[in-house]
């Protein structure tokens, strides 16, 4: 494994060409947890030399030891890997909880997501078909799904493993040789894994972990002229610099930048169905997915007695340490913290009403990065909670009048990701679904667990391309027409 635990603090280095390897200028960052603040860990901090010789290393492989390999043997390595991923799962998701803070039972959920990532576009591997297509009777035309060549992916901090698995997964299945930058926050086990993925046989090169600092190390892979493809996922501001550094070398880039999600509630939903779900789909992760709801819409009707159960729920929620299983972790950083807090404020000096906040537990370590999770209804479509991307436990509710309003609140705001629809007419369910301008709808239910085989991504602010499922696996590919003339 890649760590030295020569005292209390591990070091952990990059694996480039299957090495592991210090940074160019020996520098480290510091790894803090969230759950009490303190050092536990150093990682590289990688420099643009580093993205350089993981790129080369990269490209070696694709046009050596890796692109010799058939689609099945691939897709076995990856087979292989979920196995290991999954023998390795209580170390894996422990140190995850470390270094993220995020309860245990989230953390082993995304370690069986990365399994699932790794199984899926395993099996998947020799089942990317190309096909023939009807032209003149003197020519044959075929058209191969090729790998794009080496592709870099830029992964956040708040689901390190299901994002690793997500878009390195299929990268790798569709052939690709890949160069990864995990978040600072957040890179321990995502190198765990690639040494597992070592272990397992992989050829060196395939798989490089350069961490470090996103303006350095990101944005040294991002503009990397040896990059064929881009997969990025992070706050609109970087996906921006992500892209823009893609356009340069003229390359494709998927972008997952987050988003303001909505959850309409109408006057007939089964609100015993519906609550739990409302709740647990803005305290999940402490906020930070970006496909929380965040939103929460309510038909005026019951507008105050959904506020009241949501409320009531809320007043007993509590933040704390992943070991004790509280309802969220801490926020991943100093910084984030800070970001909520400062929405909190903000939305407190505008006038906001807290409808409840709930608490944080009497045991969470004094210098870790907790937030209470808080509440306010009723909010204006147009103010700053509603409109812009929280990434915390934060909620809002807005009074809706009829269909036609919810929808276009629903749709009112510059993202696009994900949306829930809670209702017993069936015919306005599906109406409602299929108005809804983002990439995954939920109706009587939010979150699919990870979502492994259902395509993902936005409208909009919330970015584009698409992740998961098969479609995610077309995304590392592209094509290669055959004309043959026989006559
Ligand atoms: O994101 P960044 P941050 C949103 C969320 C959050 C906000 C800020 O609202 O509060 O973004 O988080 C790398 N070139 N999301 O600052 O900077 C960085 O090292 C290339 C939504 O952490 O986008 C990390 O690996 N790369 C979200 C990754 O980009 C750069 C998940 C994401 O960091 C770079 C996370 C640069 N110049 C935050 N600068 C989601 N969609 O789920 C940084 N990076």
């Amino acid at each position: 494994m890649n760590d030295q635990a020569s005292s209390a603090v591990a070091l952990h280095r990059n694996l480039i060409d299957g090495r592991d390897t210090a940074a160019s200028d020996g520098a480290l960052l510091d790894v803090l947890s969230p759950i009490d603040g303190l050092l536990f860990a150093r990682i590289a901090s990688g420099t643009a030399e580093d993205v350089d010789a993981a790129v080369k290393a990269a490209r070696a492989a694709y046009e050596g030891a890796w692109s010799r390999l058939t689609a099945t043997e691939r897709g076995r390595l990856l087979i292989k890997l979920a196995a290991a991923v999954e023998g390795d799962a209580e170390t894996l998701a422990a140190l995850e909880s470390r270094d993220n803070g995020k309860p245990l039972r989230q953390s082993r959920a995304d370690v069986t997501a990365l399994a699932r990532y790794f199984e899926y576009y395993g099996s998947a591997a020799d089942k990317l078909h190309g096909e023939v297509i009807p032209y003149l009777n003197t020519h044959f035309i075929g058209v191969e799904r090729v790998p794009h060549g080496v592709t870099g992916h830029i992964i956040p901090w708040n689901y390190p493993m299901q994002i690793f698995g997500r878009s390195v997964g299929a990268a790798l299945a569709a052939g690709n040789a890949t160069v990864v930058k995990p978040a600072e926050d957040a890179s321990l086990t995502i190198l765990r894994v690639a040494a597992l993925a070592r272990e397992v046989g992989f050829p060196e090169g395939a798989l490089n972990i350069v961490t470090g600092l996103g303006r350095i190390a990101g944005a040294a892979l991002a503009a990397h002229p040896g990059i064929d493809f881009l997969s990025f996922t992070g706050s609109p501001e970087t996906g921006t610099m992500v892209q823009t550094a893609a356009a340069k070398n003229h390359v494709g880039v998927t972008l997952e930048l987050g988003g303001k999600s909505a959850q309409v509630v109408f006057d007939d939903a089964d609100l015993e169905r519906a609550l739990p779900a409302l709740v647990n789909a803005i305290i999940q992760n402490g906020g930070q997915t970006c496909s929380a709801g965040s939103r929460l819409l309510i038909q005026r009707g019951i507008f105050k007695d959904v506020v009241d159960a949501v409320a009531e729920r809320f007043r007993a929620l509590r933040a704390g340490r992943p070991d004790r299983e509280p309802d969220l972790g801490p926020m991943i950083n100093q910084a984030q913290q800070r970001r909520v807090q400062a929405y909190l404020e903000r939305a407190k000096n505008e006038g906001l009403t807290v409808a409840a906040a709930g608490g944080i537990a009497s045991d969470a370590p004094a210098g870790g990065y907790y937030v209470a999770p808080t509440f306010f209804a009723p909010v204006a479509h147009e103010s700053v909670l509603s409109q812009e991307e929280v990434f915390g436990p934060v909620l809002v509710a807005t009074p809706f009048e009829d269909e036609a309003e919810a929808v276009r609140l629903a749709n009112g705001t510059a993202y696009g990701l994900a949306a829930g629809v809670w209702t017993r007419d069936a015919m306005r369910s599906t109406r409602v679904a299929r108005a809804m301008r983002v990439g995954q709808v939920f109706v009587n239910c939010y979150g699919a667990g990870g979502g492994v085989e259902l395509p993902f991504g936005g409208f909009g602010r919330s970015g584009h391309g698409r992740e998961k499922g098969f479609e995610g696996l077309v995304e590392f590919t592209t094509t290669r027409t055959l004309v043959i003339a026989h006559g």
